[in-house]
């Protein structure tokens, strides 16, 4: 039966378990041709092509975004589905208290029906892929099996992948399997719609098994199984194994006016200014900014007992509500070169995308993200909210040249962020490595379009991996903890935690943001170097009346100071809420994380 599945025995690799891997993946999902992608350019346009005749993908206007394509998704598959995403260890106290968990076996049952013939009518594509430099000492390979021809080309901007990739498979090396199928087998003759999906969706994770299975889903962080999937639950297992993190940070260099290089790393939620701060033209003159990702960082200990971070990553899939050239000009100049997807962003007449957000004044007239006519007066939004934008980082005018570097860059700091409108000063410094974690792991923050659900709602989010942690979130934390030993304690990057999105008392914001961020990660820098002034607080410290610079800003001292204010009465409530989390997480919890909340109810009461 399988023999006569064309493409099955033309494969470009003689990798036993990678070919075992196709053979069963084929038997079991039945499509009707396998191609193995190659990543080359003449690949990608035959595939954005084919996009393009199927409906999926509208070429932009040549003039405008070259070699750029539009998308919209089917309106019930557009962010990451976390209520359906399941961490599937053999015990289901491995998983902890904030995944959802099925018995392996159980899932694998499940699944197994749902791939069963989910491919018929469709090209099965074999996707070897790279993540992180190809150079590395021990590349980090993984395998995508998917229907989706938008995954593929999406793939080719955010991996490195195809034959460059499948080059590092040998035998010795092993590799992440992940089957991904939009789940809508099409019958002979059956009319193909332009977004394959299925209303039942299954985003899960064998982190025993080192393995991906996704079903239903065709959107970004749920279908792209390099990312999410891979690189941060799956990597974050075997970080734990081997010693090292998986985070969902973007890193940067910072260069002073006196050229000296800082390398930080910053974890927010999905939706809260990564790609912003990743890509920030300071508004302080002489300072500059590098970008080395925006997303994600796997961080190991160098032979120097310092933390190095490398971006797994080779493109942005960025939030696109919001941005334009005053909030972010670094993400417009690397879109407007082109070789980009847009999903569910606005279409303009003359064949350029618009969102929310996008210069002063809307166009007249636009095609909105659910494919209608669009005008200033609707009432519905032209874009969704979790529109994206995926574009090569090779594009980016500030791409750090130490981003294909396998070592990694050296960090200097880590900052912690949310969106909280109250409670959480606009920076505060941990006072060493463990209270810097108690931070991190008490990070809150409130919900965005990024996933399905409600928005607004103020959660604990890890270090910003509440979705990413593949295993027990104690444990996790207590890895966290490990790690600040296993480094020269000298050597330790400094714990900071920002707050952007503080408002006053009638909703206004108390810090402009965006470029002038900059004059907050000056004071961060400064307080490594020891010549900026802090003031202590019971939560850690904060800059002293006077010591971050808002010279020339429409920031008033008296606005500074209620961005930066430690309230007790706004702080009773949080820990309360901290309580209810770390009794969540029981005893798993590193005993530390207890007494720094204990020590903080001291020095609040
Ligand atoms: O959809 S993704 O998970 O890739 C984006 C995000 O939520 O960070
Ligand atoms: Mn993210």
């Amino acid at each position: 039966m399988t023999a006569t599945i064309p493409g099955l025995d033309s494969a470009p690799t003689t990798h036993a378990k990678l070919l075992t891997f196709v053979r069963e993946s084929a038997e079991l999902t039945q499509p009707d041709r396998i191609e193995w992608v190659d990543g080359s350019p003449q690949e990608w346009t035959r595939i954005t092509d084919l996009l393009v005749a199927n409906g999926t993908f509208r070429r932009l206007n040549e003039q405008k975004k070259p070699n750029s394509f539009w998308c919209a998704s089917d309106p019930a598959d557009v962010a990451r589905v976390e209520d359906r995403t399941f961490i599937c260890s053999a015990d289901p106290k491995d998983a902890g208290p904030t995944n959802n968990w099925m018995d392996p076996a159980d899932m694998k049952a499940i699944l197994t029906e749902r791939f069963r013939g989910s491919m018929t009518g469709r090209t099965m594509y074999v996707l070897p892929y790279c993540m992180g430099p190809l150079d590395a000492d021990e590349p980090m390979l993984g395998v995508e099996i998917t229907d989706s021809p938008y995954v593929v080309a999406s793939m080719h901007i955010m991996s490195r992948c195809g034959t460059r990739a499948l080059e590092l498979f040998t035998d010795e090396r092993t590799f992440v399997p992940g089957l991904h199928s939009v789940g809508a087998p099409l019958q002979p003759g059956e009319q193909d719609v332009p977004w394959p999906c299925n209303e039942t969706k299954y985003i899960v994770q064998f982190p025993e098994e080192r393995a991906i299975w996704s079903y239903g889903s065709g959107y970004g962080g749920n279908a792209l199984l390099g990312k999410k999937c891979h690189s941060l639950r799956i990597a974050s297992v075997q970080a734990r194994d081997d010693g090292w993190m998986a985070e969902h940070m973007l890193i940067a260099k910072l260069i002073s006016p006196e050229n000296k290089k800082y390398y930080i790393a910053a974890a927010f939620p999905s939706s809260c200014g990564k790609t912003n701060l990743a890509m920030l033209e300071p508004a302080l003159p002489g300072w500059r900014l590098e970008t080395v990702g925006d997303d994600i960082a796997w961080i190991r200990i160098g032979p120097d007992g310092r933390f190095y971070a490398v971006n797994p990553e080779n493109g942005f899939f960025g939030v696109a509500p919001g941005t334009d050239y005053h909030t972010n000009p670094n993400a417009m100049r690397t879109i407007d070169k082109g070789n980009s997807i847009f999903t569910n962003v606005a279409l303009t007449d003359d064949g350029d995308i618009w969102w929310e957000g996008m210069g002063a004044e809307p166009p007249a007239h636009l095609t909105s993200w659910k494919q209608q006519d669009w005008t200033p007066e609707s009432e519905e939004k032209a874009a969704h909210p979790n529109s994206r934008y995926c574009t090569p980082i090779e594009q980016c005018p500030t791409r750090a040249a130490e981003y294909d570097d396998p070592q990694g860059v050296p960090l200097d700091a880590i900052f912690f962020g949310g969106r909280r409108k109250d409670t959480i000063p606009l920076i505060t410094e941990a006072r060493d490595w463990q209270h810097g974690v108690f931070m991190g792991a008490t990070l809150s923050s409130e919900t965005t379009a990024a996933a399905t659900g409600q928005v607004g709602v103020v959660r604990r989010d890890p270090m910003a991996m509440l979705p990413f942690i593949g295993y027990n979130a104690g444990d996790y934390l207590a890895h966290w903890i490990e790690m600040g030993k296993g480094a020269d304690a000298g050597k330790l990057p400094k714990i900071f935690y920002v707050n952007w999105f503080r408002r006053d008392e009638d909703g206004k914001f108390l810090w402009p943001g965006f470029g002038e961020n900059i004059r907050v990660l000056k004071w961060a820098l400064e307080r490594m170097d020891g010549t900026a002034a802090a003031v202590d607080t019971p939560i850690g410290r904060v800059p002293a009346p006077g010591a971050l610079d808002i010279d020339g800003l429409d920031v008033t001292a008296d606005d500074l100071a209620k961005a930066l204010a430690v309230h007790p009465q706004e702080w009773r409530g949080e820990i309360a809420q901290i309580e209810e989390w770390f009794d969540k997480l029981g005893d798993r919890l590193p005993s530390s994380l207890h007494d720094e909340l204990e020590a903080l109810k001291q020095r609040l009461a």
